[in-house]
């Protein structure tokens, strides 16, 4: 007799991506210190709080990015071969694209993008205002190797990765997703790329510990998202958000720290926390031109040419495959 039998009849059977949700949740929360990878952030109503902090007065980066973006449109347009495709490695809101879309020929349009409903969304929309332009949405995990559609495979390629994305990984999972995209995008491809800058403290502290409180909503939000699909019973008024810049890593880690002492249920597992223990929710880097330049070099890529805002608070860079 199998003795899992009865467990496994009662649990209601989770689809492959809630699945992968559970043992990353499972295994993070298992290891002292205790960590939650940002990518499980962007749920509905986590992508909806990130759209409102791109809004906050202390949260620099897209409004930044958005203003190189358009001022830089044009000499980006003037290095797009013709009919290239456009793969853009996670879809977010579709403001950035459209200042390329709008500027550059493109061909076709790839978004790459975990959730399949928000590609769907996103590409009808885009199919209604740009209607020379083919859209080939491809639902997956950008951070793991996947194929493009066999409609772009003769087209020339630009990737585009805006956003500081890259920031959230790990300085070798920068490098190894800088390789794959070279891999995925061939020969012959180009680049750009938006990534934030090293800058006075004060200034990184405040735009993730916004006074608003949306920064602490976003974060708590994974928590909200576990309850919901892994059954978990995290009370949500028991922890606290906490964003840190550690200068010598070059990040801002956000924490969600545990007021008191208190156990929580996830699908059947006990996690317990001590006053004060920490879920480290986020790290996201910021690079200096030249960490960044070496980043490129060292991972398959040549900086084509870089753009700053006149205050250096962001950049934003066209690579071209080193080969
Ligand atoms: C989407 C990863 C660029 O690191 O600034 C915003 C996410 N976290 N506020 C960032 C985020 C807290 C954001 N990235």
């Amino acid at each position: 007799m199998n003795i899992h039998a009865p467990a496994a009849a009662k649990a209601r059977p989770l689809d492959e991506q809630t699945s992968t949700f559970a043992g990353d949740v499972i295994e993070g929360l298992s290891q002292y210190p205790k960590k939650l990878s940002p990518k499980y952030f962007y749920d509905a109503a986590g992508s909806e709080l990130f759209e409102q902090i791109t809004l906050l007065p202390e949260y620099y980066p897209t409004r930044t990015e958005l203003g190189i973006l358009h001022d830089r449109a044009g000499e980006i347009a003037a290095i797009i071969p013709e009919g290239t495709a456009l793969v853009e490695f996670g879809a977010g809101a579709t403001t950035k694209v459209r200042i390329l879309l709008n500027r550059c020929a493109f061909r076709a349009y790839v978004p790459v993008d975990i959730s399949g409903d928000f590609l769907k969304a996103q590409a009808d929309a885009l199919r209604r205002d740009f209607p020379r332009l083919d859209v080939y949405p491809v639902a997956a995990d950008f951070t793991a190797p996947f194929a493009l559609p066999d409609a772009v495979s003769e087209m020339p390629k630009v990737g585009f990765f805006p956003g500081s994305t890259l920031g959230n990984f790990e300085p070798q999972e920068a490098a190894s997703f800088m390789r794959s995209a070279r891999e995925i995008l061939g020969s012959g491809a180009q680049m750009v790329i938006g990534v934030d800058l090293e800058k006075d403290e004060r200034v990184l502290y405040d735009a993730y510990n916004d006074a608003a409180g949306v920064t602490a909503r976003f974060n708590l939000n994974v928590m909200v998202r576990i309850n919901r699909e892994l059954g978990g019973n995290f009370d949500t008024g028991a922890f606290i958000h906490r964003a840190i810049y550690d200068r010598e890593r070059h990040r801002i880690e956000m924490h969600l720290i545990s007021r008191k002492a208190q156990t929580v249920r996830v699908l059947g597992r006990s996690f317990s926390f001590r006053p004060g223990e920490s879920i480290h929710t986020e790290s996201s880097y910021k690079y200096s031109l030249d960490r960044f330049t070496a980043l490129a070099r060292g991972s398959g890529w040549t900086v084509r040419q870089s753009w700053t805002d006149d205050a250096k608070m962001f950049s934003v860079h066209v690579l071209a495959a080193a080969d």
